[in-house]
C-alpha cells in the first residue's frame, strides 16, 4: 500500500476559525479527516502533520525518505520564502503535490511565487479544502503510473 504525508504549514491550525472567506469554513481536522478516509477509498494510507515552524516542517519531509511514496503539501507562506523547504522535498526526490486552498495567482504579487512549485510533480491551487482530495488523486495516478 502506497503511503501519503499530507504535511500543513503556518497558521494552517487556524483554518475554519478566521477568514473563512479566503480560506473555507472547513477546519483543519476535518481536511485532516477527509484526507485519511479518502486515501483508505484510494488504498493509500494517509499520516496527516501541521507545523508552524519551518524546521520541523524540513524534518519532516527529510523524515518521509524511506518511510512514504509521497507527499501533499501546503506550507502556507512558506511557499513563497522557504528555499530550505524547496532543498528538503528536492533532497527525498518523492513526488510532491503543492495545494493552496485559495488561487494564489489571483492575489498579491508576493504569492505569485512559489519555491515548492519548482520541485512538486504540480500545484494545484484555488479549490478549497477540494485541493487535497484532487492531489491524493494525482498521486494515486502518478505512483500507479495511469
Ligand atoms: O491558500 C493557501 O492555502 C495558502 O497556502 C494559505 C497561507 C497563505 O500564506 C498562502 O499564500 C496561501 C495562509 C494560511 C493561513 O491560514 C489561515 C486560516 C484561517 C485563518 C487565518 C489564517
Amino acid at each position: 500500500m502506497n503511503r501519503i504525508l499530507v504535511l500543513n504549514g503556518p497558521n494552517l491550525n487556524l483554518l475554519g476559525t478566521r477568514q473563512p472567506e479566503v480560506y473555507g469554513a472547513t477546519t483543519l481536522a476535518m481536511v485532516e479527516e477527509t484526507c485519511r478516509a479518502h486515501g483508505e477509498k484510494l488504498g493509500l494510507a494517509v499520516t496527516c502533520l501541521q507545523s508552524n515552524h519551518e524546521g520541523a516542517l524540513v524534518d519532516a519531509i527529510h523524515g518521509s525518505k524511506g518511510a512514504q511514496n509521497g507527499i501533499v503539501i501546503n506550507a502556507g507562506a512558506y511557499t513563497h520564502t522557504s528555499i530550505a523547504l524547496m532543498d528538503a522535498v528536492a533532497s527525498v526526490d518523492l513526488p510532491t503535490v503543492e495545494v493552496h486552498l485559495s488561487n494564489i495567482h489571483a492575489r498579491e504579487p508576493f504569492r505569485h511565487r512559489s519555491f515548492l512549485a519548482k520541485v512538486a510533480l504540480g500545484q494545484i491551487c484555488g479549490f478549497g479544502a477540494q485541493g487535497y482530495i484532487l492531489a491524493l488523486d494525482a498521486l494515486k495516478a502518478h505512483l500507479e503510473g495511469s
